[in-house]
């Protein structure tokens, strides 16, 4: 199997935690795209994913996966014990619903700060925004208000249960913990006060599959790239 990503992004790194979680990454190809030259946006890259963004699986049969919650999906039920995803109706609901809401709560309204109320990934993505987005960077202000409500809604969930979803690690934790590595790269914190987040983002660096992922840093080329 082919993941086609770049190391250190936050989505990239939801997926090799799911395959360092489920002991399949030795089963894997890496192919690094250059997102800062908009690699993504050309059509050899579309015609995999049309979507044009990272990650993809590309399984041995030349089927592409796209999307986290697919890839994860697929890859949690190759063993037939889906623990990110769920193994009881109930649990599968639970996981999907808070998984959704990390996705449209933090990382939907962090990305959309990033990549407009600051320089995003920099001048070969400006092209590929909407025109009538591309420089409403007070729009893109507003989100990042609404990703720090939507951090404290996490936080919040975190003072009554031990993971985002109940009482195990799963995909709605990846989910979460991928949002504050993109919220640390578009300078947003997590709010004082909210010590339940705090710990439980403690706590989950340390489980093996996050703090042992693959390529876990941004290249140093990326990070020049990005100014930091
Ligand atoms: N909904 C997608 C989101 C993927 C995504 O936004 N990936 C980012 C990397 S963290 C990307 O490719 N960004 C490039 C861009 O927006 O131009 C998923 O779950 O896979």
């Amino acid at each position: 199997m082919k993941i086609y990503d770049r190391a250190g992004f936050p989505n990239p790194s939801r997926i090799r935690i799911v395959l360092a979680e489920k002991g399949v990454e030795s089963q894997i190809e890496f192919v690094s795209v250059d997102l800062i030259a908009a690699e993504h946006k050309q059509s050899a890259f579309l015609l995999k994913n049309v979507s044009g963004v990272v990650p993809i699986l590309e399984l041995d049969d030349g089927t592409f996966l796209a999307e986290c919650t697919a890839i994860t999906e697929y890859l949690d039920n190759l063993d037939g014990n889906p623990t990110l995803t769920g193994r009881t109706p109930l649990e599968k609901g639970l996981i999907h619903m808070m998984q959704k809401r990390a996705d449209n709560m933090l990382i939907d309204n962090i990305g959309i700060f990033f990549h407009h109320g600051t320089p995003g990934l920099g001048s070969a993505l400006e092209a590929h925004k909407s025109p009538e987005w591309a420089h409403r960077k007070e729009w893109g202000l507003r989100h990042r208000e609404l990703a720090i409500e939507g951090l404290r809604y996490f936080d919040d969930v975190l003072a009554t249960r031990p993971y985002v979803a109940g009482g195990t690690f799963s995909m709605a934790d990846i989910t979460v913990f991928a949002a504050l590595l993109f919220a640390g790269a578009a300078g947003i914190e997590i709010p004082d006060g909210c010590a339940a987040l705090k710990a439980w983002h403690a706590r989950v660096s340390e489980l093996p599959s996050v703090k042992n992922r693959s390529g876990q840093n941004l290249e140093a080329e990326d990070l020049r790239r990005l100014g930091f």
